[in-house]
């Protein structure tokens, strides 16, 4: 099999990038080692900033998203029982809304599928050749056979643990990292939710309260890394909601059933450059952010726009300018997504390790915030408009 752009992973890095490049008449072909149910299932992501609501509409993808997304006008952070209030359009002049990544991937899957554009299931990548050459070859298995798949670019779209950011020299690669020792855990329940976004900082640790549609409210708990979500019974959850959003006659967050339980590692991770040759990482391939912020699948998005246009030009113009600016066009964005997600992670959790002084010191920057409009308009700013990439594409 031969195309111009061989995508892995069908995430939604691999997704984007597969229908711009349709977009601008550039094929594609994408291979996924999970199977359609199951990456269709994984709940993940579920605030879409204004860059990836405008990208799918362009792509004319947005028809479900208008009907069942919801707009979130406002972010709150809670502290000491006390409320602060940001509002979103008032700041920046914008909004994000509210629609599952699994929904986004549902949606670009089918609109694939139903243009007959091929998009391979169950097929994993085992190794990807000749990324200093420009015919690029990538190795992968389907029903227990070996198949491969020739191209002039390699996109890895793979994830942390995928295939493409291995393929790259290590002597040529700096990994940053930084790992939290603890992670949320996360639920979705049958429940009326907030009205707003709400983080919360409590004593007890870390908590926030999103949605998914009118019914069905996102809710996480910060919890030691080790734990088992299924040692969290639904009381147990709901109390210690309660608890860590000052809910004290427990009238506010309206209780439900819990219905899929999951828990998420918190880390911050950039590999760096983002290319070598004919290979390009983009997504979780390449930066990892913690979920405070919600700015992962975002920057996965921002990613792939970067590079579909570099793409275009090559085959267009055949100048490789954009190109080989492709990395340090995403990075610099890249950190500054990496530095607010942690200054948010930094100033929103309990830390086992912190001194008094050091919790004085969040409360006080909290104490800051609210009663600074700048400091508002600052944390707004970057929550809607970090990945913006205005008059891009
Ligand atoms: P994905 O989604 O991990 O997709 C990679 C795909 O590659 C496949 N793959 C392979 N395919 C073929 N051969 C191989 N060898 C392969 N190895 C891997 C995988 O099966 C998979 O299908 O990466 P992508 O596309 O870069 O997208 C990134 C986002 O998924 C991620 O950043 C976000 O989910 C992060 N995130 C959030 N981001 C937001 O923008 N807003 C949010 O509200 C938000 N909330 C979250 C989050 C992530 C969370 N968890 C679970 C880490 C909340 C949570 C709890
Ligand atoms: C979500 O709705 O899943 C969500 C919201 C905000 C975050 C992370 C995840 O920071």
């Amino acid at each position: 099999m031969r195309t111009q752009v061989g995508i892995i992973g069908a995430g939604p890095a691999g997704l984007f990038l597969a229908h711009l490049l349709k977009a601008q008449g550039i094929e594609s072909v994408i291979l996924e080692a999970r199977s359609r149910p199951y990456v269709e299932g994984r709940v993940r992501a579920g605030v879409l900033e204004p860059g990836t609501v405008e990208t799918m509409a362009r792509l004319g993808l947005d028809a479900r998203l208008r009907r069942e997304g919801l707009v979130d006008e406002g972010l709150d952070m809670r502290f000491r029982g006390r409320t602060i209030h940001l509002d979103l359009p008032g700041l920046t002049g914008k909004s994000v809304m509210i629609y599952g990544q699994q929904e986004v991937v549902k949606d670009l899957i089918a609109a694939r599928l139903e243009a007959g554009d091929p998009l391979l299931f169950e097929a994993k990548v085992t190794g990807i050749e000749g990324i200093e050459t420009d015919r690029p070859r990538i190795r992968y298995t389907q029903d227990g056979e070996e198949h491969v798949l020739d191209c002039d670019f390699v996109a890895g779209c793979d994830g942390y643990h995928g295939a493409g950011r291995a393929a790259m020299p290590r002597d040529r690669m700096t990994l940053f990292e930084q790992a939290y020792d603890f992670a949320w855990l996360g639920v979705l329940a049958r429940a009326r939710p907030m009205a707003d976004m709400t983080y919360s900082n409590s004593n007890r640790g870390f908590a926030l309260c999103s949605r998914r549609s009118m019914q069905v409210s996102r809710l996480y708990l910060q919890v030691p890394a080790e734990t088992r979500p299924e040692d969290w019974s639904d009381d147990r959850f709901w109390e210690e909601l309660h608890a860590r959003m000052f809910d004290e006659g427990r009238s506010e967050i309206a209780e439900g059933e819990i219905f899929q339980r999951d828990l998420a590692k918190l880390r911050a991770f950039v590999a760096a450059p983002m290319q070598h040759g004919r290979l390009f990482l983009a997504g979780d391939a390449v930066h990892i952010v913690p979920p405070a912020g919600a700015k992962g699948l975002n920057m996965a998005v921002a990613d792939v726009r970067v590079l579909s246009r570099a793409l275009t030009t090559f085959y267009r113009d055949g100048s490789c300018a954009e190109l080989d600016g492709y990395s340090a066009t995403c990075l610099d964005r890249i950190w500054k997504a990496v530095r607010f997600s942690s200054a948010l992670t930094g100033l929103l959790h309990r830390f086992d390790e912190h001194t008094p002084i050091q919790r004085g010191l969040q409360l006080a920057e909290l104490e800051y915030i609210s009663g600074s409009r700048n400091a508002q308009a600052s944390i707004a700013e970057q929550y809607v408009l970090l990945n913006y990439l205005p008059g891009h594409d």
